[in-house]
């Protein structure tokens, strides 16, 4: 009966999808057209990138002759852009890849702002190491803080950087209603035992 009961309940969170939340990391893969072309926005991956100016391209590898990953890029010469969520909706932020496009050297800095659906904010800076070339990305993680965002706005010092693999993933459901359906199954398999008695 218990192991009945335990499968029920597996197959239940299965259900409502809380056993495997969906991650997503947004590539831009896709996107390059064969050029650079510039557009403001972007949609990558479930989600939209919206440039403050109509100076946001995607490049792919072969034409980023100053830094790449290997991989289709956003670069943007803009001041800043905002992510949000395709169709609206909360979304978490894990982490992203940035690099410099040009050699201006080191000391140049990212700021994320992230901002909650009540309009509260939460902020983070990080710092470019200037190397450029094959290994001129990195990984930069964001802290718990930036989980159930309605948006992301990204700015930098000095007016060109390079962006790619934004880890998100969908927001799960509240701890508070898990608990209350945790507790109605438990009363269920309590019935059940008694019955069963
Ligand atoms: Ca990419
Ligand atoms: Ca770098």
């Amino acid at each position: 009966m218990t192991t009945r009961i335990s499968l029920l309940l597996l197959g239940a969170l299965a259900t409502l999808g809380v056993s495997a939340p969906a991650a997503a990391t947004a590539t831009f893969t896709g996107l390059s057209g064969g050029s650079c072309p510039s557009a403001g926005a972007y949609t990558s991956d479930g989600y939209l990138f919206t440039s403050a100016t109509n100076h946001f391209h995607v490049c792919a590898a072969n034409q980023n002759s100053n830094s790449t990953n290997g991989t289709e890029t956003l670069v943007t010469d803009t001041t800043a852009f905002t992510v949000t969520k395709v169709g609206g909706g909360l979304f978490d932020l894990f982490s992203f890849d940035a690099a410099e496009w040009s050699n201006f050297g080191a000391g140049r800095t990212v700021s994320v702002l992230g901002t909650y659906a009540g309009g509260a904010t939460t902020s983070a800076s990080f710092g470019l190491d200037g190397i450029m070339g094959a290994n001129a990305f990195q990984t930069f993680t964001l802290a718990n803080s930036f989980r159930n965002l309605a948006s992301a706005r990204f700015s930098f010092s000095n007016n060109i950087a390079q962006f790619d693999n934004f880890v998100t993933e969908a927001a799960v459901p509240e701890p508070a209603a898990l608990a209350l359906f945790g507790l109605g199954v438990a009363g269920l398999a309590a019935r059940r035992r008694r019955k069963a008695a």
